[in-house]
């Protein structure tokens, strides 16, 4: 990895972008990834690389949804496993869900590279090499998911997704929940819950709230009140206002 001192004003930023490039040399992360993560930096930028209200308010809701599901699965493409492992392992074990190697450009060694990734990270239950049933309507090869994962989930979290394969997984009758910083994608308009932040820090102020809410903290009928759409103009508001409060 490249050293970047601490001190830099963008050492963050500067990080996940190594941590990305290791994930490549390391053959989990596509080199599609880089520029997918570059799209996320930009929306990052126009919400002032922090957490908004409303990614809070879907985060809150999105926990309730993971803690009330029957059959909760965590979806890990090659872009999360590079800069979540830890987050989606401590998630997955809190709320007691198996992970699932899902990925866009898929090759089957880069899926058993990050399921060994993962593995050697402390993950007891991780899927996707199996890949033995298909969502219907997808053509691409994030329809090959595990029959005892995502195609029998009840709530899938699939941070960074596709948004046809978003739907399709809806139109399944499944809930699902995403991590995407762009307000406008195909996904996070047909989530059931989208928390528009940065992976890492959606990851863990999610399990923050979960540990909250095993405890018996926290607001427990926000779904009720949660309207996905609501909370979408609520993202492009808040974003249009810190644009304004930029203005030179
Ligand atoms: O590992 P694979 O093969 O499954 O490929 C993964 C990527 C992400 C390359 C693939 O799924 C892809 O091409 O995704 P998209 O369609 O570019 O969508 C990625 C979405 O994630 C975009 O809307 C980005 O704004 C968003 N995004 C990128 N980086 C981050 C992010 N959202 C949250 N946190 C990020 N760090």
């Amino acid at each position: 990895m490249f050293k970047i001192p601490k001190t830099h004003p963008r050492y963050e930023s500067l990080m996940k972008r190594e941590k990305l490039v290791a994930g490549i040399e390391a053959g989990i992360t596509s080199k599609q990834g880089l520029i997918a993560h570059g799209r996320g930096e930009a929306f990052d930028y126009l919400i002032g690389e922090r957490t908004l209200n409303s990614a809070k308010r879907a985060t809150e809701a999105a926990a309730t949804l993971l803690l009330t599901a029957k059959k909760p699965v965590i979806s890990v493409n090659g872009n999360v496993a590079a800069l979540a492992t830890k987050e989606v392992i401590e998630l997955s074990e809190l709320i007691n869900a198996p992970l699932e190697v899902n990925i866009f450009y898929r090759t089957e060694e880069r899926a058993m590279k990050i399921k060994e990734h993962l593995g050697k990270q402390g993950a007891a239950n991780v899927l996707g090499d199996k890949a033995d049933a298909r969502i219907p309507g997808i053509e691409h090869a994030r329809a090959k998911v595990d029959k005892d994962g995502i195609y029998s989930a009840d709530v899938v979290l699939a941070p960074l997704e596709d948004g046809d394969r978003c739907e399709a997984l809806v139109k399944m009758g499944k809930k699902v929940i995403t991590i995407d910083l762009n307000p406008l994608s195909r996904t996070t308009r047909h989530a059931t819950v989208s928390i528009v932040d940065d992976i890492g820090r959606a990851m863990k102020n999610l399990i923050s709230i979960v540990k909250e809410k095993k405890k018996g903290k926290g607001k427990e009928n926000l779904l009720e009140d949660y309207d996905n759409k609501e909370n979408l103009k609520e993202v492009i508001k808040e974003m249009m206002k810190r644009l304004k409060e930029e203005e030179l």
